[in-house]
């Protein structure tokens, strides 16, 4: 009984370490896809559009985006408001387990302000996405032209 209590308690501690880890747990794991943006100013904003894929048995969580190009970086949805559509941060975009997720210009993408230089068409910028599970992914973007509405055929990144 004690032997049994003890291994109990054991599964316990560890199930909850997992929990708390920000290690990778085992199941977890999400892969960006064509990540893009569109040309912008220094000083200016630009937007990211990715696809995200959960490759885990888990949902996930985007929770934050960073990049040292931007002052801030915001995750972002587009809803309407009567006649016009209107920009707001999210505070996480949830992905299914074996499901994806599409960021894209008119819906959710990932908003970098302040840009301390230009985002050039041809160049490619850092970006950090952190996930509640999966952790922090760097991938980088790849700038095409301002008037760009989907990511360049063929482009994959890893
Ligand atoms: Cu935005």
């Amino acid at each position: 009984m004690t032997i049994h209590r003890r291994a109990l308690a054991g599964l316990v501690a560890l199930g909850s370490l997992a929990l708390s880890s920000p290690l990778r747990a085992q199941g977890t794991g999400v892969v960006v896809e064509q990540p893009w943006a569109r040309a912008a100013l220094q000083g200016g904003n630009g937007g990211a559009f990715l696809t995200l894929r959960n490759t885990g048995t888990a949902p996930d969580r985007l929770l934050s985006a960073s990049s040292p190009l931007a002052r801030t970086t915001e995750i972002h949805e587009t809803v309407r408001e009567g006649e016009v559509m209107r920009m707001r941060p999210v505070a996480a975009i949830e992905i299914p387990p074996g499901g994806s997720v599409t960021l894209r210009p008119g819906g959710a993408h990932v908003m970098m302000t302040g840009l301390s230089g230009p985002l050039r068409a041809g160049t490619t910028v850092p970006l950090t996405l952190t996930f509640e599970r999966a952790g922090a992914v760097e991938v980088q973007v790849a700038v095409q032209a301002a008037g760009a509405s989907a990511p360049a055929a063929g482009h994959h990144a890893h």
